[in-house]
């Protein structure tokens, strides 16, 4: 874990280096004072604080209500989906509800009933704010897993957007490119956009429902398999150009863009049995905040950094009026371990 709660507890910022607390009130030789240590925020699932947008416009089934069947009972289509009645409905709120033992819910889509024409869906998550990942992104598939499916990041809100990772069962054909895996990857090429075939090919769809984007993987690249050397990674995100920029995003958005197939050719005789549907889609991150807040509040809507060492705005980006006599600067991870604050004076 990336936090001992009970540990940090007893000991003193300074020699904590997990970056928990942004200040103390401390005596010294001129009398009381506050100390200033660089903080972040927790890494919590950063789920419940997204707004979902699905599109197309009418890519949810339901509206008409419609049949479907699966890949394991391919002419048994008794399942419908209907959007009037709650019972039968698949509206997007299902990725991100709480789920009783065993029973799955789940978005929809419609069923590829105007195949040869691609069926695609959007599913984009916007937290209208900076956030760092800090664990794996997964996204469960009930019914099969996507055969093409492109993961886009935004850092701009969503007006621009980048490639995050391609996924699909042959990288050669769906994108020209060649398939690569996360462990195959170096310290110097931790932050490479890869097309992997691990989450794309058909093992039957109740065995392997999640897509993921590795984060761990990446970290355990600089902080060893069991993320115990988190100061390394630190020290790494602080130093190597556009690492830490690569963990972090305001909007994310998945491309669906080839369902599962059942491991074999589309059969143009059953289209019932081909679409979308995403029971959970988890996200493991914290605000970023520049190092200058240790919490992140939501409020109205949209989550906002609780800005110390002097420092303002949504992310601790400037800093507060009176305070600048030197100009604003990011608090560091470097020195080892507790890192600097850099207040704004
Ligand atoms: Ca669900």
């Amino acid at each position: 874990m990336l936090h001992h709660a009970a540990f940090l507890l007893h000991c003193l910022p300074l020699v904590m280096g997990q970056y928990d607390i942004c200040k103390s009130w401390v005596t010294t030789d001129d009398g009381p004072m506050w100390e200033f240590y660089a903080c972040q925020p927790k890494s919590v699932p950063m789920k419940d604080y997204a707004t979902v947008r699905v599109d197309p416009s009418g890519i949810t089934c339901g509206n008409p209500p419609e049949r479907f069947c699966t890949h394991e009972n391919p002419y048994l289509c008794s399942d419908e989906c209907d959007a009037s009645n709650p019972d039968l409905a698949h509206p997007p709120k299902l990725m991100f509800d709480k789920e009783d033992e065993g029973l799955a819910t789940y978005w929809q889509s419609v069923t590829w009933s105007r195949y040869p024409e691609p069926l695609r869906a959007n599913i984009t998550l916007s937290w209208n704010k900076s956030i760092e990942l800090t664990d794996d992104i997964v996204v469960t598939f009930e019914y099969g897993r996507p055969t093409m499916m492109l993961l886009e990041k935004s850092l701009d809100n969503g007006r621009t957007w980048h490639p995050y990772q391609y996924y699909a069962d042959d990288c050669n054909e769906a994108f020209g490119m060649q398939a690569r895996n996360v462990r195959d990857l170096s310290a110097t090429s931790a932050n490479r956009i890869i097309c992997t075939e691990d989450y794309s090919r058909w093992a039957g769809s109740k065995k392997e429902k999640n897509v993921r984007f590795e984060v761990r993987d990446r970290f355990a690249i600089f902080a060893g398999p069991e993320l115990r050397n988190m100061d390394n990674l630190y020290t790494r995100l602080e130093s190597a150009k556009g690492l830490k920029d690569f963990f972090t995003a305001t909007d994310l958005r998945m491309r669906l863009l080839r369902p599962a197939l059942g491991g074999t050719f589309v059969q143009r005789e059953n289209l019932y049995k081909y679409f979308y549907a995403v029971s959970n889609i988890e996200v493991t991150g914290r605000c970023k905040c520049n190092l200058h807040a240790n919490l992140c509040t939501f409020k109205e809507g949209s989550l906002q950094c609780e800005c110390e060492h002097n420092t303002t705005g949504q992310d601790c980006g400037r800093c507060k009026k009176n305070f600048r006599s030197k100009s604003w600067r990011a608090g560091s991870y470097l020195p080892r371990p507790s890192g600097s604050p850099n207040v704004c004076k």
